[in-house]
């Protein structure tokens, strides 16, 4: 087989990288912290349907907006601590910004993510009423995520 110079070149690069094995890859983090960041992906993606019909930016879907906001609250209603286990803070290791503080205070994390919780559900009662309900209902789903991260989540 001919091996083109693209090739050897490609070849030269993925075996630089299987060297260095510095970087963070995602399939390398522990099972329960893949877990948890899929878990906030998901919240993420949904808070952006509603946010984006909150704002105009997509036309208002009363059943999307539904399927949204019980996503949300069917995230917020994974137990927490099997997905934060001890030696997966950002002190401990890569590819994680979850502080040493969710450890150090435990409780207080529960309460934001109770937090969380009792937003998506307001969120719920509303989702399908109408577009003008959304801004309201979405900026406090909002406020829990950021109260949590405020102390949480390192910045990037
Ligand atoms: C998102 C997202 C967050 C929150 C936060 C809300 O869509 O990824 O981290 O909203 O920005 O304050």
């Amino acid at each position: 087989m001919k091996i083109t110079r693209m090739t050897a070149t490609s070849l030269t690069l993925v075996a630089a990288l299987a060297a260095s094995g510095t970087a963070a890859l995602a399939q390398d983090l522990p099972g329960p912290v893949k877990a948890r960041q899929g878990q906030f992906n998901i919240l993420a993606i949904n808070l952006g349907i509603l946010g984006d019909m909150a704002r105009g930016k997509a036309d208002y879907d009363a059943e999307a907006a539904q399927a949204a906001a019980d996503t949300l609250v069917a995230v917020s209603m994974i137990n927490q601590a099997p997905l934060f286990p001890e030696g997966t803070s950002e002190m401990d290791i890569d590819g994680t910004r979850a502080k040493a503080e969710i450890w150090d205070g435990w409780e207080s994390f529960g309460e934001k993510w109770s937090g969380l919780g009792a937003a998506a559900g307001e969120l719920q009662q509303v989702a399908a009423t109408g577009q003008e309900a959304l801004g309201p209902a979405v900026g406090q789903l909002g406020g829990a995520c950021k109260a949590c991260h405020d102390d949480f989540r390192a910045p990037e």
